[in-house]
């Protein structure tokens, strides 16, 4: 499973700071961090209080990539920051995100094209995260055909249902392992998925526990990448077991340590 790093994130307090201050140190050893525990790719995100999204996706683009040969996943509802920000890449990067809104598409699919990048498709619209699953499926067929007439490759596509905090949607969690399923049967090849999954725990207790619970049950129902925090060890190690069990890891007795050798 792809494992994108979620700390370099304006949310928390310390990152936004650190953009702020442009404190590069903060910034690298959160990015190292991650990459050590597992992390495969980085999202970068300058967080909602940034006065200057551009100028900050930039630097924090800079500052990660002087000390890391790493994919970056560009976090942004701006398109010019992320239009400008994949100009500055040195490697593949992924476009998180588009929504199903036509308009967004229309902009963002040939601007991932144009630069080999990932593109990550959010089933939502101007009307919000819809409630129930059958909507997220309508705008999942949605974008997928869109990419499909713009010819933008299907395996770069990875669709979001959108997991929402427990503390307001309860019953939302079922919706979305439930079409973490249909999304595979839209189109051969089938999209790929991906959740933010720190998103269902935002405001509640025991928040550890409840994203890796939430982690092994989507990884069973198809799950292919997931934006998370690595540094939660419980949760790595939940991920690495999850795939154990469903044979995707060769049997051994050392599982763990045998994944994070490899
Ligand atoms: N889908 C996609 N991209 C996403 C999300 C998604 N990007 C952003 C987000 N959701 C995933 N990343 C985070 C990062 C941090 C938190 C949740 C999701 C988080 N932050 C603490 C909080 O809000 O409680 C910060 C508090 C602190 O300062 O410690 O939980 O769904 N495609």
């Amino acid at each position: 499973m792809l494992v994108i790093g979620e700390l370099l994130n304006g949310m928390y307090k310390q990152v936004a700071k650190a953009i702020q201050a442009k404190d590069k140190k903060t910034i690298q050893k959160l990015a190292k961090e991650q990459l050590e525990a597992g992390a495969q790719i980085l999202d970068l995100n300058c967080g909602p209080l940034s006065k200057d999204p551009l100028g900050d996706m930039l630097w924090l683009i800079e500052t990660v990539e002087e000390v890391a040969e790493v994919s970056l996943s560009l976090d942004s509802t701006k398109s010019n920051v992320i239009a400008e920000g994949l100009a500055r890449l040195k490697n593949k990067g992924i476009v998180n995100s588009t929504s199903a809104d036509e308009e967004k598409l229309e902009t963002l699919i040939p601007l991932a094209k144009k630069h080999n990048a990932s593109l990550i498709g959010l089933t939502l619209d101007k009307k919000g995260v819809p409630q129930d699953k059958d909507r997220r499926l309508e705008l999942a067929v949605f974008i997928v055909e869109k990419c499909q007439a713009k010819g933008f490759p299907l395996e770069d596509l990875y669709l979001d249902p959108v997991i929402l905090p427990l503390n307001v949607a309860q019953n939302q969690a079922k919706e979305v392992l439930g079409v973490l399923t249909e999304f595979k049967v839209i189109s051969s090849p089938s999209p790929k998925t991906i959740l933010g999954l720190s998103n269902l725990s935002q405001g509640t207790h025991r928040r550890s526990l409840l994203n890796r619970t939430f982690l092994a049950m989507a990884i069973y129902s198809g799950l292919d990448a997931a934006i998370l925090d690595p540094l939660d060890k419980e949760l790595m190690d939940t991920l690495i077991a999850a795939e154990f069990i469903l044979n995707r890891h060769i049997y051994c007795p050392d599982f763990l340590e045998a994944y994070r050798k490899k």
